[in-house]
């Protein structure tokens, strides 16, 4: 069959295969899409020479010349975008890994496998090559994000990743791994979406979940369980999720994956008690463990799963409607979807409903090299398929502050960029809007590119933002007009929530008892849009910036919502003066958005409690060497954590939270800048530091990009504000 012959799982090496020829990899722009390419032709391979940018991102030498050495932050500014201007693409965006969360190849790997679908065979290599790079030295295990400590969900899904990709089982690596995974219990212990994997592979028994009825989506949108009023993250997730569930779908047993089950368990597999394990989660994992509630609707639940498929007609009645909403997300977002999880399991509803053949089959094939993503480390899975506008915008925002859009030398980089944001603006309503519960999108900005079309509040108004910005300096070509920024601001109108902060994607929807329901264990706050600090800011912002540039349009509806949000950000801070940030490591990140808010109302240092709270709390955590520092324990424990080492995009928030606030003495801020400089290498670039960004309070992401963005922009407001005096020798 077709199983027992899939290369990849017949392999079983038990020693490092030879990895592939880094130099002939390159990365592919088109409007934002990011793929990468192996060129085994020679000739190809001369035709299309390596680019600056393709060398950096594998971590080969770039060979970019040491740049003059700088006295003063402009200088460093400069030099620091001479050097960063070298990896723009050619559609003008900057790319970058968006890794992190370790549970996205295991689950492309498991549908590779379930679907008969061979990887190519550069791509596997390379996915091996990540996968052993990151294991933890210590314990050979993997941990839910790549700084995480080694969990039963790491250890188990990256272990089966491995041994699908072709490694057996007596391969040193995975020894070591399954010791470690023994050692925490085995994975009858692992959380719930881990489960789901493990059932979809045939090497966990299904009565061990918790159901996951689709049911749920046939319930009128006015009741607070309609998953249309779910965080369309979560929603996403568990439609396909529960479709697959309904149908039991799992790949036939064969001899791989009987050996996997005998691997996987500290027991004989056929003697494993499936249903005891419904809420046996390993200790090491459980994050979020479950409320009373959940648990009783989870029992209930249980019984009504003993209603044989064949005479329940309400489930084949939600399956229907599960199917057309699994259909419609496709279609909208081109098959990219939303995020690496639904777009993996709408693959597999795919190859379930309309077989290897369909035209739908192909598509979705042809879309999951959006995700992968080549580092020095071997290939990866991105959080979603890029951070493209997001990083845009923000650079975009650092250039003019730090003079260098100004700059005729960068001009033509500054167009390009311009282009790109441009050509990432969102231009129509999802078609059915209602029918699958989308956001208003015309006019918003995405997080990624315009083909995933969703709406996020903060990235719309850092499109906003970043668009004024380079087209009020000038010389620079006007390239969205008037309407479609009305448009825009038209989209963020429409997202302000009763405590009068702004969410994500959508305006809060559903009761905040909702996450009492959560049932993924390993994340918090998944179920129900909650309102940012981050969001509320940028939204803010994004609308003052307008209201200058046109002070009539919509005049009252603005001026109700900037009015309103700042009694959102002063309710959110922290007795300490604190704000916890929930998107990057995390208290500055915080700061550096709330005191923006306060000072654009005129509430700085001299005149207002807060500010002077808040500048309080972030002078209190600045590091001997004048940096600042944080963990992602921060994120995890909600408690300010220092790391090790001063950390310069933490350093580059904390500088522009005090210099935003007006905080009334310099030394403590040029101490910061002075950091910053000093980390700066002699070709222009700064190194990669700890991870920087975070979702649901417990998994860390990449952004590779904000050791330039924020630096540079930090730099430049130091100047405006201070002057561009020599700080170094
Ligand atoms: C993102 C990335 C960007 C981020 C910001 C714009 C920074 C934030 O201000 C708003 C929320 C948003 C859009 C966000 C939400 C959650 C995402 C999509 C992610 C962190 C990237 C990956 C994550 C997604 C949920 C990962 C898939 C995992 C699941 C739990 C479904």
């Amino acid at each position: 069959s077709l199983h027992e012959t899939y290369p990849s799982a017949t392999l079983n090496l038990n020693v490092t295969p030879s990895f592939t020829d880094l130099s002939r990899w390159r990365l592919r722009v088109n409007q934002g899409a990011q793929t990468w390419h192996y060129l085994t032709d020679d000739e190809e391979n001369e035709r299309w020479p390596q680019a600056i940018s393709d060398k950096y991102h594998l971590g080969l030498p770039t060979n970019l010349p040491e740049l003059s050495s700088v006295k003063t932050p402009l200088e460093c500014a400069r030099n620091g975008f001479e050097f960063y201007s070298k990896l723009q693409t050619e559609d003008g965006h900057w790319g970058g890994e968006y890794g992190g969360p370790m549970f996205m190849i295991p689950g492309l790997a498991i549908a590779h496998y379930t679907t008969g679908t061979l990887i190519p065979e550069p791509t596997r290599l390379e996915l091996i090559r990540y996968l052993l790079n990151r294991a933890h030295h210590k314990d050979g295990g993997w941990g839910i994000h790549i700084e995480g400590i080694s969990t039963v969900f790491g250890t188990a899904l990256n272990y089966v990743a491995l041994r699908i990709l072709g490694l057996g089982p007596e391969h040193p690596a995975l020894v070591k791994a399954r010791n470690t995974l023994h050692e925490l219990g085995g994975a009858t212990g692992i959380p719930a979406w881990g489960k789901f994997w493990l059932s979809i592979l045939g090497v966990y028994g299904w009565e061990g979940m918790n159901p996951i009825p689709p049911e749920l989506w046939t319930l009128p949108k006015w009741m607070p369980l309609c998953p249309g009023n779910w965080w369309v993250q979560n929603r996403l997730v568990y439609l396909p999720m529960g479709h697959l569930y309904a149908l039991r779908c799992s790949a036939p047993l064969t001899t791989f994956t009987q050996s996997l089950r005998e691997e996987l368990y500290t027991q004989p597999y056929t003697s494993i008690d499936w249903p005891l394990q419904r809420n046996n989660i390993a200790q090491v994992d459980l994050y979020t463990p479950h409320s009373k509630l959940m648990d009783t609707l989870n029992k209930i639940a249980t019984y009504y799963e003993k209603i044989p498929l064949k005479l329940n007609w309400f489930r084949q009645y939600a399956l229907k409607e599960t199917m057309a909403q699994i259909t419609m997300e496709d279609e909208n977002s081109f098959y990219l979807d939303l995020n690496p999880v639904n777009k993996v399991l709408n693959w597999l509803v795919v190859f379930y409903h309309h077989g290897k053949n369909s035209r739908e089959f192909k598509l979705h094939v042809e879309r999951n090299l959006d995700y992968l993503w080549m580092g020095p480390d071997g290939m990866m899975m991105n959080g979603t398929n890029g951070s493209q506008l997001w990083d845009a915008a923000f650079i975009a925002q650092a250039c003019v502050e730090a003079q260098l859009a100004q700059n005729m030398n960068y001009r033509e980089n500054m167009v390009k960029l311009l282009e790109f944001i441009d050509l990432s603006q969102i231009r129509r309503n999802a078609p059915n809007m209602t029918r699958c519960y989308r956001q208003q999108s015309k006019g918003a900005w995405p997080f990624s590119t315009r083909d995933n079309g969703y709406t996020v509040s903060d990235c719309t108004a850092e499109g906003l933002k970043s668009t004024i910005a380079l087209q009020q300096t000038a010389g620079i070509p006007q390239l969205i007009d008037l309407e479609r920024l009305c448009d825009a601001v038209d989209v963020l109108l429409t997202m302000q929530n009763l405590d009068y902060g702004f969410a994500s994607y959508e305006p809060i929807r559903g009761p905040a008892w909702l996450e009492k329901l959560n049932p993924a264990e390993i994340f918090s706050d998944i179920m129900i849009e909650h309102s940012y600090v981050e969001c509320s800011t940028a939204v803010l912002m994004a609308l003052a910036a307008f209201k200058k540039l046109d002070p009539l349009y919509r005049q009252e509806d603005i001026n109700k919502v900037t009015s309103t949000v700042l009694q959102y950000i002063k309710n959110e801070q922290r007795s300490d003066g604190s704000w916890y940030g929930s998107w990057a490591v995390c208290f500055t990140y915080a700061a550096f958005f709330a005191l923006q808010s306060l000072a654009s109302v005129g509430e700085f240092y001299d005149n207002s409690e807060y500010a002077q709270k808040g500048c309080d709390f972030i002078l209190s955590k600045q590091e001997d060497d004048g940096g600042w520092g944080e963990t992602y324990k921060s994120c995890e424990n909600q408690v300010y954590t220092h790391n090790n080492q001063s950390q310069v995009v933490n350093t580059a928030w904390a500088v522009m939270s005090l210099l935003d606030a007006k905080y009334p003495v310099e030394e403590p801020i040029r101490r910061g800048i002075h950091f910053i400089m000093q980390k700066q290498q002699s070709n222009g670039e700064w190194l990669q530091e700890s991870i920087e960004g975070v979702f649901n309070k417990n998994c860390m992401i990449s952004y590779p990009n904000y050791k330039f963005a924020f630096t540079i922009w930090a730099l430049g407001k130091y100047a405006s504000t201070y002057g561009d005096k020599a700080l170094l020798e």
